[in-house]
């Protein structure tokens, strides 16, 4: 029984010497530990031995048992050691590495940006400004009459008396006016707000970018001029520009300024109610007295002003049919831009 225990010993010290995965290591210790394996085998006979051999024999298969197992565990830790430096000697630096989801610019920074880009390459420099405005700078000082219907709580979101959110992003221009002296190159861009129901081209909040020039001899043809250069360099050199008169208390004379259809080319379609025009921005020469409100003088000084909404040039040039769609952030949209 001695003898075939150290045979037994022996055979399971030759076999995990020779394995070379932690499978074969596994199969091993079955073959030699399992329940009815040849040493479980040996421990079930000691009852057919002389009482007097049995506690001998019984602790001579408990060592080799304890043996087997401290051979194992050592085999184990080699083949875990030499699976580690493989992985390490597998990992290739100079392999391409995985490509992680990027995300960009939201659609409508990216057409502010482009507006943006245009006019400093005329010399404008970019203002901005608080988002919650006075009375004074966002009505008053733009010559909107004490009982303009903007200044209607349906229209504007009051915040208390005399602090609104602005419903316009033309206080940031009467703030630089205010703290600085002509001349004047300036782009306004931001968030703006309107009390008005949610629908697929109205918005309570929305983006506008604004624009003034304030200089001697200004007039109105530097203003076609300019806003025609602008749309060309947006749209296409294709695209016309037409200005129609309107009205703004904040402008004298004032106009709203529509672009040829950049579907049909101005030949008439869906898109441009058959008009072959879109309506895209208002312009005007500034008010006098809101140059006044500033300081400036009238007698040497005069500007431009004109103003967009961002959504709707997106919405125009993405043939875009819901303002919602900017403020759902639905990846299927925005991945499109
Ligand atoms: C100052 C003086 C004048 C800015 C202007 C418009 C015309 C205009 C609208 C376009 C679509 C607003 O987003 S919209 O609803 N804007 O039509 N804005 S002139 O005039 C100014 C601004 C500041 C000190």
């Amino acid at each position: 029984m001695e003898k075939k225990l150290e045979q037994l010993l022996n055979s399971a010290k030759l076999e995990i010497e020779g394995v070379q995965t932690t499978k074969e290591l596994e199969d091993i210790r079955l073959k030699f530990l399992k329940k009815n394996g040849p040493l479980a085998e040996i421990l079930g006979s000691l009852s057919q031995l002389p009482v007097e051999l049995r506690p001998t024999v019984g602790k001579i298969a408990n060592q080799v048992k304890i043996e087997i197992l401290e051979l194992l565990e050592v085999k184990k830790s080699e083949l875990e050691k030499v699976n580690e430096s493989k992985k390490l000697n597998d990992w290739d630096p100079t392999r391409p590495g995985r490509k992680l989801p990027l995300g960009h610019r939201h659609p409508l920074t990216q057409v502010l940006d482009h507006i943006y880009e245009i006019f400093k390459n005329f010399g404008f420099h970019r203002s901005d400004g608080p988002e919650i405005e006075s009375d004074y700078y966002n009505f008053l000082a733009l010559n909107f009459s004490i009982d303009h219907p903007a200044r209607d709580a349906h229209d504007t979101f009051y915040v208390s008396d005399d602090l609104l959110m602005r419903t316009h992003t033309s206080p940031i221009q009467i703030r630089v006016m205010q703290s600085a002296q002509p001349p004047f190159k300036i782009i306004a861009p931001g968030r703006v707000y309107r009390h008005e129901a949610i629908d697929a081209t109205h918005h309570h909040v929305f983006h506008q970018v604004e624009g003034f020039l304030v200089d001697e001899g200004v007039h109105f043809g530097h203003l076609k001029g300019i806003l025609d250069v602008f749309v060309k360099e947006f749209f296409g050199q294709d695209v016309e520009t037409r200005f129609r008169p309107s009205f703004f208390p904040f402008t004298e004379p004032s106009a709203e300024v529509d672009i040829s259809c950049i579907f049909c080319g101005g030949n008439g379609c869906k898109i441009c109610k058959n008009t072959g025009w879109v309506e895209m921005m208002g312009c005007g020469m500034i008010h006098p007295v809101v140059l006044k409100n500033c300081k400036i003088d009238t007698e040497k000084w005069s500007g431009f002003a004109f103003g967009m909404g961002v959504e709707r040039i997106a919405m125009f040039k993405y043939r875009i049919d819901d303002i919602r769609m900017f403020y759902q952030n639905d990846l299927r949209f925005l991945h499109q831009f």
